[in-house]
């Protein structure tokens, strides 16, 4: 049954009117009278029809059936379409999630191998929306082309002669590494070069005993030099020289930088650059890395020599570290073995054992 409303003068009329329109099938619902705002007073008779005469009597037979028809495939359209979105709708929240929880569990691995949150952000942030963030392995290799696209290695280059110096915290190995790229460069390369140790250290006396102690056995020349003006003149005397190490034992860095300062005014027909080298240990701590940064950096760093590889396994904060501050890496120092353990520096070398390590985890 449909309720539908009459409304006359007194309810007598109004049922009239309901009679003369769908005959005496109907029946009465309510009645009740209003007062209107202009002050008349009107019956609202509300009858019940039976649903086919309703329909019958409002739209005809006909047309009903065609309008319900039509109307009804465009209701049963719009319901289908609905339906859709709704799946789609499901699609994309499920993919949204899909995409959120690859990026969280690669994020997670990364931070745990040590690679800084900033890094990796940035990393996602560009590729949200692409298909690399809803394949774990795909992001895992993406991330690592990228910190490979980043690793700089600084090629040996013995062209012309040079002067090294080895500048890091005490301890991390910068005496033994002079000690092997002496070796190296004076007796492992395709021709002997010509080479020099100086010391800088003027007090730590051990310093000087071990650096001698490799300088004896190799049979290098060796020279200690304890101020600005004498590390001048000694230049200057080695000048048919090929490499001069210059290590720099217990020295501060701004005392050091007293020395870097000089090399511009060693006279030599062949006006030499100084090369620094920031010898960093592979199993330093990352705060420590900073701190190490900012002590160091103003010296105008070359390159990094990475020290102790031997000693981790855990390479992640190293290369956070190079993502960081860019800095081409040199060599490797793989052991306490002098001249054996010292390779070139190689990102395929850092990046298998990063990988070991990030497939461990
Ligand atoms: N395991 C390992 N030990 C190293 C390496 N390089 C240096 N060392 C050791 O670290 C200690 C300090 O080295 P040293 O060259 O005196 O450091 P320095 O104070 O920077 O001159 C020594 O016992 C070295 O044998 C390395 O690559 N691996
Ligand atoms: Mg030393």
């Amino acid at each position: 049954m449909i309720n539908e409303t009459f409304v006359a003068s007194d309810p007598k009329s109004a049922y009239d009117q309901a009679v003369e329109k769908y005959g005496h099938e109907i029946s009465l619902v309510s009645a009740k009278q209003l007062k209107y705002d202009d002050g008349s007073l009107q019956c609202e008779v509300i009858i019940a029809v039976p649903s086919a005469l309703f329909m019958e009597k409002s739209f005809g037979d006909q047309s009903f059936v065609e309008e319900s028809s039509e109307e009804e495939e465009l209701l049963g359209e719009i319901g289908e379409l609905k339906a859709q979105l709704e799946v789609m709708k499901e699609g994309m929240f499920v993919e949204i999630q899909k995409e959120d929880s690859v990026i969280a569990e690669v994020k997670n691995l990364f931070l745990k191998k040590g690679i800084s949150s900033v890094w990796l952000d940035e990393m996602f942030n560009s590729l949200i929306g692409t298909a690399v963030v809803e394949d774990k392995a795909l992001l895992v290799s993406y991330l690592i082309e990228e910190i490979d696209d980043a690793l700089k290695v600084q090629e040996e280059d013995l062209s012309s002669p040079k002067i090294m110096m080895l500048v890091g915290p005490t301890g991390v190995g910068k005496t033994t590494t002079i000690a092997k790229l002496a070796a190296r460069y004076a007796y492992l390369l395709d021709k002997p070069y010509k080479v020099a140790l100086l010391n800088l250290d003027s007090y730590k006396v051990g310093a000087i005993e071990q650096l001698e102690h490799y300088a004896d056995i190799m049979q290098i020349e060796h020279i200690s030099v304890s101020s600005v003006d004498s590390f001048q003149t000694e230049l200057e005397a080695l000048e048919g020289y090929d490499v001069i190490l210059i290590d720099t034992a217990g020295m501060s860095p701004y005392d050091t930088k007293k020395f870097i300062n000089t090399v511009e005014f060693v006279k030599s027909d062949i006006p030499r650059e100084i090369e620094v080298n920031l010898v960093l240990s592979a199993t330093v701590k990352y705060e420590d890395m900073e701190d190490i940064y900012q002590n160091f950096s103003f010296l105008n760093l070359n390159s990094v020599l990475i020290s102790k590889f031997d000693e981790t396994k855990h390479f992640g904060t190293l290369l956070n570290f190079m993502l960081l501050y860019k800095l081409p890496m040199s060599y490797f120092s793989v052991g306490q073995e002098v001249p054996d353990d010292l390779l070139l520096a190689s990102k395929e070398y850092l990046l298998e054992h990063f990988i070991g390590d990030v497939n461990e985890g």
